[in-house]
């Protein structure tokens, strides 16, 4: 498997509906979206960096060059066997984990093509329907965010979870248990508290949630450990953790009961597949976490929560909650189950639309191995 070439795309895709978090609210997206070229075969991968740098210091900005001046350089012209061998390959850049996984998914999708496998066989996974849940932004009052919650269930998504920050979590806790005492419900406050806040997050131990995802700092792991003994409610990290080595720290202390995988965040799929393990040797339950991604991210999602240790719904639900029209064909539907039904044919087992692609691209290079590499 050759690296020929490598091309960077940014695209832009207004959502549905606006996504408000504890760091702010967006209405529309910017993905950078990678090809790689190698032996005859297309992969696509997805950035999931956000417009800005606020849930992580990476940002779309800040992955297009990283992504061009280093990674690129650093794989094309080689010869791989298989996809993580990009690994070692770009391990000299420090961080910049999305960019690196945007690639190194890509590689993921080029080798199950070329393999003419399911990318989701060829991860490890065994599962062939996955379980999904739904992340619901911060709304304009606890109105909206109800009736959000009511056509959620009514689709059957088998698990709820609320964004929060001070000002907008007991009082909406409270409001969706006593009107749905026994639906699964979590909620995900992005770091929106500190240690100080201890007695206020002890309140959320009367909902029975399923897990708090990060409350504290995005950075820590020690003092979740401390708020994990005061709390009844699991913890659930997600920015805190980058690479299964965090993973191991966070269960060996007893910061989280639960890990929350994002393929980005952690660097792709060898690191993702690296934490599952971890966390399935501990017996620690994983999910498949979301950034609002376009149907090529979400493909690969999909095909990461297949692997046994992703036992609880992910935050990988249906295109059309987010996109008018998706990026992929057919756009990933999700069963009055609330399940996802694994797709067999070989890759994804989704079609990139790459006339569509072409039509919202606004910024477009290719880069190309140099002569006699
Ligand atoms: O913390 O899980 C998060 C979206 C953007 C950035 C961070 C997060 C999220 C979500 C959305 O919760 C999950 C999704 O529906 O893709
Ligand atoms: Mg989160």
């Amino acid at each position: 498997m050759k690296v020929e070439a490598i091309t960077l795309r940014e695209i832009h895709l207004p959502l549905v509906d606006f996504f408000e978090t504890s760091f702010g609210r967006i209405f529309s997206r910017r993905i950078l979206l990678v090809t790689v070229e190698c032996g005859g075969v297309n992969g696509w991968g997805e950035c999931v960096a956000g417009e800005n740098p606020f849930f992580s210091s990476e940002w779309a900005e800040s992955a297009w060059p990283t992504l061009k001046h280093f990674l690129a350089p650093a794989l094309l012209g080689r010869n791989l066997t298989s996809a993580r061998e990009c690994v070692p390959l770009m391990a000299r850049v420090r961080g910049h984990r999305m960019a690196k996984a945007a690639v190194e998914n890509a590689l993921w999708d080029a080798e199950a093509k070329q393999k003419q496998q399911p990318l989701w066989k060829l991860l490890g996974g065994t599962r062939r329907e996955i379980q999904c849940g739904v992340s619901i932004g911060i709304q304009d009052s606890v109105e909206q965010l109800l009736d959000k919650v009511h056509t959620e269930l009514a689709a059957g998504y088998r698990r709820i979870k609320v964004k929060v920050k001070p000002g907008w979590d007991v009082n909406v806790l409270q409001r969706i248990r006593s009107r749905w005492p026994d639906i699964q419900l979590s909620c995900d406050a992005n770091s929106a508290y500190t240690l100080d806040e201890v007695e206020h997050l002890r309140k959320f131990d009367q909902f029975n949630l399923l897990m708090i995802e990060q409350p504290l700092w995005d950075d820590d792991i020690y003092y979740h450990a401390r708020l994990q003994r005061e709390l009844r409610t699991a913890i659930c990290l997600d920015e805190s953790i980058h690479h299964a080595r965090d993973a191991t720290a966070a269960v060996e202390t007893g910061a989280c009961r639960i890990v929350n995988i994002k393929v980005g965040r952690v660097g792709g799929f060898t690191e993702a597949k690296k934490v599952h393990d971890v966390c399935q040797a501990n017996k620690v339950p994983v999910w498949c976490g979301g950034m609002l991604e376009s149907g090529i991210g979400r493909a690969h999602n999909i095909a990461l929560s297949t692997l046994e240790n992703f036992r609880l719904p992910g935050d990988v639900s249906a295109s059309k909650r987010y996109w008018k029209e998706d990026i992929i064909e057919p756009e990933v539907e999700v069963t009055q189950q609330g399940t996802i039904v694994i797709r067999e044919e070989p890759g994804t087992g989704y079609r990139v639309r790459e006339n569509l692609i072409e039509k919202l691209t606004t910024r477009k290079e290719t880069i190309r191995s140099l002569a006699g590499k």
